[in-house]
């Protein structure tokens, strides 16, 4: 996952005590003027390149990130924003390098008194432009803490998205035919944890994605960060497994499901007309009253596998590869 190693952002508080402990001691090493040289070399490359390596940390929104990814995290922290302050960071390590050398630049040659009060100067200057990205730096630490937490999905694997109202069954399909269990991840923005599922077919390793808090309710109770990340699944999604419960055991009437239903569909064919979709009645076991493209029961286990075989069709990934009959 591309935000996985982002390392946390120091504050600028601990730069500057980072920057100047090491300047007090690169200044014990020596005396006299170059005493108050070594601290302003030190303080402004300790400062400068850890501004500058805060900012080399992030990847590029444009080039490096996934369109999934990088809605996502336009959806959770704001890209134009992270970028505004990643900006201002940059500015702040160029302006602690050029202090450094201006300063440098001004120490009299044989004057240490002298030659201090410059360096202190320098010093209360390089204070302030910390001081001045004080917020950017904790906007982009708060930010790298909630990327961190996106669930690993594998952009480059074909990926199934299971939608459908809560309790109809999908967490336990998703269970039950991939080793799932150990791996949800919370999105920022819901409580819920995402399941992200592997199963392997034909050399292809498939992902399930069960999205609890997304797709399981009308678009219309979605607010603009959940909108926005049910906008980045169309971009993952190569196939939705709608699931419906005809028994309405699950809590929710059937004519809801058959809307949501529409919902889902109409908003993945909208941002991709090649995306499979497949109506699927699980709790075949009470009743199978409804029309789907399959029937299934994970509770007895009739039909699971007809069913994982036809969302794997769905995806249309087999046709895709060369060399194929
Ligand atoms: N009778 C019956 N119950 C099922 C079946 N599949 C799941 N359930 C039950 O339905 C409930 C909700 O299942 P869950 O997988 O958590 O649904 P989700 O909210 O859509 O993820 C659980 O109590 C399951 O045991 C099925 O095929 N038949
Ligand atoms: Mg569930």
């Amino acid at each position: 996952m591309i935000f996985e190693d982002l390392p946390t952002t120091p504050t600028s508080e601990e730069l500057l005590d980072k920057a100047f402990s090491r300047a007090a001691r690169a200044g014990r090493a020596k005396s006299g003027v170059e005493a108050q040289e070594s601290m302003l070399q030190t303080a402004s490359n300790v400062l400068s390149d850890n501004l500058h390596n805060v900012v080399t940390a992030w990847p590029d929104f444009d080039g490096e990130v996934e369109p999934f990814y990088r809605e996502l995290a336009d959806a959770v922290v704001g890209v134009d924003e992270a970028r505004a302050h990643l900006s201002e960071v940059t500015w702040a390590s160029r302006k602690t390098k050029e202090l450094g050398r201006e300063y440098i630049g001004r120490l009299p040659r044989d004057d240490a008194d002298a030659a201090k009060k410059l360096r202190k100067q320098a010093f209360a200057r390089m204070g302030s432009v910390l001081r001045e990205v004080e917020d950017d730096l904790q906007f982009l630490n708060e930010a790298r803490d909630d990327l961190k937490t996106f669930p690993d999905i594998r952009p480059d694997e074909p990926a199934i998205v299971v939608a459908g109202y809560p309790n109809v069954g999908k967490s336990s399909f998703v269970n039950d035919v991939t080793n799932a269990r150990n791996e949800t991840a919370k999105y920022p923005f819901t409580t819920k944890a995402v399941r992200v599922g592997h199963v392997e077919r034909d050399h292809v390793r498939y992902q399930l994605v069960d999205t609890p808090g997304l797709l399981d309710r009308p678009a219309d109770e979605r607010n603009d960060i959940e909108e926005q990340a049910v906008s980045a699944l169309t971009h993952l999604a190569d196939a939705v497994l709608f699931m419906v419960d005809a028994s309405a055991t699950c809590g929710y009437p059937l004519d809801d499901q058959l809307a949501l239903r529409e919902d889902v569909h109409e908003t993945f064919a909208n941002a991709d007309d090649d995306v499979g979709f497949l109506t699927v009645c699980n709790k075949s076991d009470v009743s199978t009253d409804v029309e789907a493209d399959a029937y299934m029961s994970v509770e007895t286990g009739e039909n699971v596998d007809g069913v994982l075989a036809a969302a794997v069709d769905a995806t249309g990934y087999e046709l895709e590869l060369p060399l194929r009959d």
